[in-house]
This record gives structure tokens, C-alpha cells and sequence, in this order.
């Protein structure tokens, strides 16, 4: 089992902690919460760099190995690095249990070093008919980011 962890952070009061889990090559799981976000949905990515520098604006595009188009989880024409949304209830919180299969912890295309992002908006799935629709799912701005680490 490898497991890894993200701590995400904003100056914004954004919080949270993402957990990473993946048993040999089976599918990563993926769970924790993050708190201080507006309710509703929010996009919710694996972008390709592990470098906050320049906050999450440095974390480079959405992590994409395939070289394949904006889209939604379960698409087979998808970046790895697209996990959909997260759902933010009314106290500002969201609960995620998400599992995924092109986000593995180990080999060539390993998530580890990488930046988990949480955006403004909500993430339209490549479907929103949007100029940005088929690169970044329209998701607006970068609220909260942190680094995938190896967990012990
Ligand atoms: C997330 O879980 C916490 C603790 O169980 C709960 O208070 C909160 O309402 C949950 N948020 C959502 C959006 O389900
Ligand atoms: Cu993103
Ligand atoms: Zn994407």
C-alpha cells in the first residue's frame, strides 16, 4: 500500500487535507475535507507541477501524460489530473471520497511531487461550450493548493 498526502492552504482561510491511498495497480482512493470554501461546486484537480513558488499559479496546467483534452472523470478523453468537482455544503465544507484510475502513486506517471488545485468555480467538464471548456473545464481561479507527499 502507498499512501500520500496533500495539506492544502490559502490566504484566503481555505483548509484542507487530502489523502491518497493505492493498493499494488489498483485504483487510488482518494478521501479528506476542506473547509472555508463559498458552497457549491468547485473544480478539483491534480495540476502537473509540485512547485508553489508563485502560490498555485506555479503548479503548471492540469497534470496531462496522455496529452489528451479537458474532461470529466469518468470520460475516456480526459487529462489524469481531472477529478471532477467537490461539493461544498452550507457551513463551507466539502467531504471527499472520490476513487480514480490515472492517478496512480507509483510508476512513470506517479502523482507524487505533483499539486493538488481547488478552484473558485465550478468545473464544467470540458461540456460548458466555453473557450476554456477543453483545457481547464472554465473552473476560474486557483483557491487553495498543496503538494502530494509520500505518506509513511
Ligand atoms: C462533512 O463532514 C462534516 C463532519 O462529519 C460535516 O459536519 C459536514 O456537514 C460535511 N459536509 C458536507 C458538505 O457533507
Ligand atoms: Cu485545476
Ligand atoms: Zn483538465
Amino acid at each position: 500500500m502507498v499512501k500520500a498526502v496533500a495539506v492544502l492552504a490559502s490566504s484566503e482561510g481555505v483548509k484542507g487535507t487530502i489523502f491518497f491511498t493505492q493498493e499494488g495497480d489498483g485504483p487510488t482512493t482518494v478521501t479528506g475535507s476542506i473547509s472555508g470554501l463559498k458552497p457549491g461546486l468547485h473544480g478539483f484537480h491534480v495540476h502537473a507541477l509540485g512547485d508553489t513558488t508563485n502560490g498555485c499559479m506555479s503548479t503548471g496546467p492540469h497534470f496531462n501524460p496522455a496529452g489528451k483534452e479537458h474532461g470529466a472523470p469518468e470520460d475516456e478523453n480526459r487529462h489524469a489530473g481531472d477529478l471532477g468537482n467537490v461539493i461544498v455544503g452550507e457551513d463551507g465544507t466539502a467531504n471527499i471520497s472520490k476513487e480514480d484510475n490515472q492517478i496512480p502513486l507509483t510508476g512513470a506517471n506517479s502523482i507524487i511531487g505533483r499539486a493538488v488545485v481547488v478552484h473558485a468555480d465550478p468545473d464544467d467538464l470540458g461540456k460548458g461550450g466555453h473557450e476554456l471548456s477543453k483545457s481547464t473545464g472554465n473552473a476560474g481561479g486557483r483557491v487553495a493548493c498543496g503538494i502530494i507527499g509520500l505518506q509513511g
